[in-house]
């Protein structure tokens, strides 16, 4: 068997928005338009991860929050009705989708022979979270590939941010490991905004662009040097600074998202494509391509 390898990750937020301003088929509420940046943004990282090809989507979602380990998603195969549960105006999305059973099982393996308490989900009436279903969705619309779901341990607010900052390294580690003995070509998704201050109240038309800004600048200015660090390759700096970006913008960082999909990539030095920049909710958000065959090592 060759070898396998994660042929690419990407930093892939899940604001419900995005969805809802696509239309698709699966989701109930429809609009009008709306976050065309981040939308095209995506269609953009569509392209080229089509062009590289990949057997599977592994995505860690802030929103599928475990308390008791990581978790993995463990059955064939999901159909349900998600909901967002703040945003049910936006998002009532049907969700079909098939789960590459034997990877989870591998990474899962490997997490728990190196210390980390985990856990295999197998209940098959499952309501996937919204975090892995936008993720995925706008990753790959069709959803002819099946996908690994990892749960957020919340380590950050449980215990404290080192500790997920030292347990994402060996999510990495162990997901690396699995990867490349499954023989298969993979994509990561980190499914988080970056800084994360939003509004408090919506507005009545929730795709009226005239409405949509950052909420503070201070963290507009955080989400600029985090990008700036991702396009010059230097991601160690930004596991580094993940702690106080984390505090000071409330950032979706503090799922170990990030940090678990650079870890797995091995910190890559070469410079990062961030195909979109921009806000939802007052949110920062940013769709960023790794790509280890096209520009990168390996
Ligand atoms: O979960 C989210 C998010 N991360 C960002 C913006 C808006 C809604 O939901
Ligand atoms: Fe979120």
């Amino acid at each position: 068997m060759t070898k396998g390898k994660i042929v690419a990750g990407a930093l892939a937020p899940h604001p419900p928005h995005l969805v809802y301003a696509e239309n698709p088929p699966q989701n109930e509420p429809k609009a009008e338009c709306g976050w065309e940046n981040l939308r095209w943004g995506y269609e953009r990282l569509r392209k080229n991860l089509d062009k590289i090809g990949y057997d599977a989507l592994v995505v860690l979602s802030p929103h599928w929050q475990t308390y008791v380990g990581t978790h993995f998603l463990g059955v064939d195969h999901f159909k349900s009705l998600s909901v967002d549960p703040i945003f049910p105006n936006l998002f009532r999305y049907h969700f079909d989708m098939n789960v590459d059973v034997a990877l989870a099982e591998a990474i899962e393996a490997r997490a728990s022979e190196k210390g980390l308490v985990t856990k295999m989900m197998r209940n098959p009436d499952f309501r996937v979270d919204y975090g892995t279903i936008v993720s995925c969705h706008l990753t790959n619309p069709s959803w002819n590939k099946p996908i690994v779901g990892i749960s957020s341990h919340r380590l950050a607010q449980y215990f404290n941010v080192d500790k997920m900052q030292n347990d994402m390294l060996v999510l990495g580690e162990a997901t690396r490991e699995a990867i490349e003995a499954s023989g298969k070509r993979v994509v990561l998704l980190a499914s988080n905004s970056l800084s994360h201050r939003h509004f408090v109240t919506e507005s009545e038309i929730p795709e009226d662009m005239s409405k949509e800004h950052i909420t503070h600048h201070g963290q507009y200015l955080w989400d600029m040097q985090i990008l700036d660090l991702m396009r010059e390759g230097r991601t160690r700096e930004i596991f580094n600074l993940i702690p106080d970006f984390t505090e000071q913008t409330l950032a979706e960082t503090d799922s170990g998202a990030l940090t678990w999909m650079l870890a797995a990539m091995g910190f890559p030095t070469y410079p990062a494509e961030v195909h979109a920049y921009g806000t939802v909710i007052g949110t920062g958000n940013a769709i960023v391509e790794w790509n280890h065959e096209a520009g990168g090592a390996q």
